[in-house]
């Protein structure tokens, strides 16, 4: 079964196929209804530079059918919260218009993915179903659900990493050192001009739809926290953050990157995490931006072979978002340790308030709270101290998780959870001088924080809560 195959059907290998093959991973083969071809829009929310939604076209141009994108709305992730509901779904109106001006009708169904999906595309009758590349365990799911049931071929297309994550390498790597060879061989491959999404001329049976107010009425996210003020979401304000970045962040960025107190961070993980940019674009820009080769490189080596590894983690390493994932050496280590005397313990809700003796730890949980982002330098502090300051490794990392996916608009990305396994359970990183709770688990404190900037200052640039923040 080759994914090709089943994205150009009987037409003949031609220029008018864009994708390259190796983004392509034939899910299921199957009869060609005489419907459209519908991309299932999930992990990628955009409508330029998404290799899944160009390769639906390709093959629908190639049978001169329709071509129809739909998403599927649940409240059901795991601690997500109005915040990345409101983000997602500003996101999807873009996404909506967009669409509408290239004549490609865009819906969004309400409820439980595979069956909405199901009862949408029977009927459609489509030709074929392309879908999104993602280890998100619960996506994984809907994806076996929707190929037990329906009958049409279905493609799923990875627009998430540069370099696809299948072909990256095709096991768990220990760390961004044995990635990072083979992937910058590949790399050249991977990292090319990105097509643009043309208007449809073929027709499909169905009108778009975008009811923004029965869509948040279908939502019953957990948390009622607030949407965050400082972070447009969509694809035009992700352009306009990368520009930013591109003049003011990326010249500094080998100098700074750990300076939380700079501005060189980028603030463009919460549009990576929603889809709504292209890492392939940003790394395009970057390699084009009149920085310092240095910075280029440094930032280059977060975004392709840091954030990429995440995927290699959480798509290879079943067990990633528990501490039966960290390495031996680290279990082991932590063990050891486990009953060693903790000088600091709090109570999750004195956590999750910033209520501890650091003000700097209570700054950046003030910050991630009430702005949905944190500086990449003090989420390891700050994932850190959790487990120095918890009863047990593997409080820490439930709670580590539970903070992290509720209030960081990227919570739940695999960058995420691949942040706080390396902080708390050594996830690609080594073994370092052992000492207590930490055993060889890297350790950092405050001292170490006051060598890197300016603590004083960013505690004093910090936002604090008018009321206590855990339920
Ligand atoms: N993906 C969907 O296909 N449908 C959803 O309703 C949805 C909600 C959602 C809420 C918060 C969040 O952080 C992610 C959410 N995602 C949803 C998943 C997202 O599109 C990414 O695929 C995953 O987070 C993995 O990167």
């Amino acid at each position: 079964m080759n994914a090709g195959l089943l994205l150009r059907g009987d037409a003949p290998p031609g220029p008018g196929f864009r994708v390259d093959e190796g983004r392509c991973f034939p899910i299921r083969q199957g009869q060609e209804g005489p419907g459209p071809v519908v991309y299932w829009m999930s992990r990628e929310q955009r409508v330029q530079d998404n290799w899944a939604l160009l390769a639906a076209q390709d093959a629908a141009l190639a049978r001169q059918r329709g071509l129809v994108v739909v998403f599927t709305l649940t409240p059901s992730f795991p601690d997500a919260s109005v915040r990345h509901y409101d983000f997602l779904l500003r996101g999807l109106a873009e996404v909506s218009q967009e669409l509408a001006g290239l004549d490609i009708p865009f819906l969004v169904l309400c409820g439980h993915p595979p069956e909405e999906l199901g009862a949408f595309l029977d009927r459609l009758g489509p030709a074929l179903l392309v879908s999104d590349f993602d280890p998100a365990p619960a996506k994984r799911q809907w994806v076996v659900e929707v190929a037990s049931q329906r009958r049409e071929p279905m493609v799923e297309v990875d627009s998430r990493n540069v370099v696809p994550c299948r072909l990256a390498s095709q096991k768990a790597e220990w760390g961004a050192y044995t990635l990072r060879p083979r992937y910058h061989k590949l790399l050249p491959h991977f990292l090319t001009p990105i097509p643009a999404l043309l208007r449809h001329p073929f027709p499909a049976s169905v009108q778009g739809a975008f009811p923004l107010p029965e869509l948040k009425a279908s939502l019953r996210a957990v948390y009622r926290d607030a949407p965050v003020s400082d972070l447009e979401p969509g694809a035009r304000s992700a352009a306009r953050q990368l520009q930013q970045f591109l003049t003011q962040g990326l010249p500094f960025y080998a100098q700074r990157s750990n300076d939380p107190n700079a501005s060189v961070c980028s603030h463009l993980s919460a549009h990576l995490h929603f889809g709504q940019l292209s890492a392939q674009r940003i790394a395009l820009a970057v390699q084009a931006a009149p920085a310092p080769q240095d910075a280029k490189d440094a930032y280059l080596e977060q975004l392709l072979v840091r954030r990429e590894l995440a995927d290699n983690f959480c798509w290879y390493n079943p067990r990633f978002a528990s501490p039966a994932g960290f390495p031996d050496w680290a279990r082991a280590t932590l063990d050891l340790h486990r009953a060693d005397v903790r000088p600091h313990l709090y109570q999750d809700s004195a956590l999750e308030n910033g209520e501890t003796h650091d003000p700097l730890w209570n700054a950046a949980q003030h910050r991630l709270a009430l702005r949905g982002h944190l500086e990449g330098y003090l989420r390891m502090y700050w994932a850190k101290k959790i487990l120095e300051w918890t009863d047990c490794p593997e409080h820490a990392f439930e709670l580590a998780l539970r903070l992290n996916n509720r209030w960081l608009l990227d919570g739940r990305d695999s960058n995420g959870y691949v942040g706080v396994a390396w902080a708390i359970g050594g996830v690609h990183d080594r073994p370092w001088s052992e000492r207590p709770i930490f055993g060889k688990v890297r350790y950092m404190n405050l001292e170490g924080c006051r060598r890197k900037f300016k603590v004083d200052d960013y505690i004093a640039h910090s936002p604090r809560p008018v009321a206590p923040l855990a339920d």
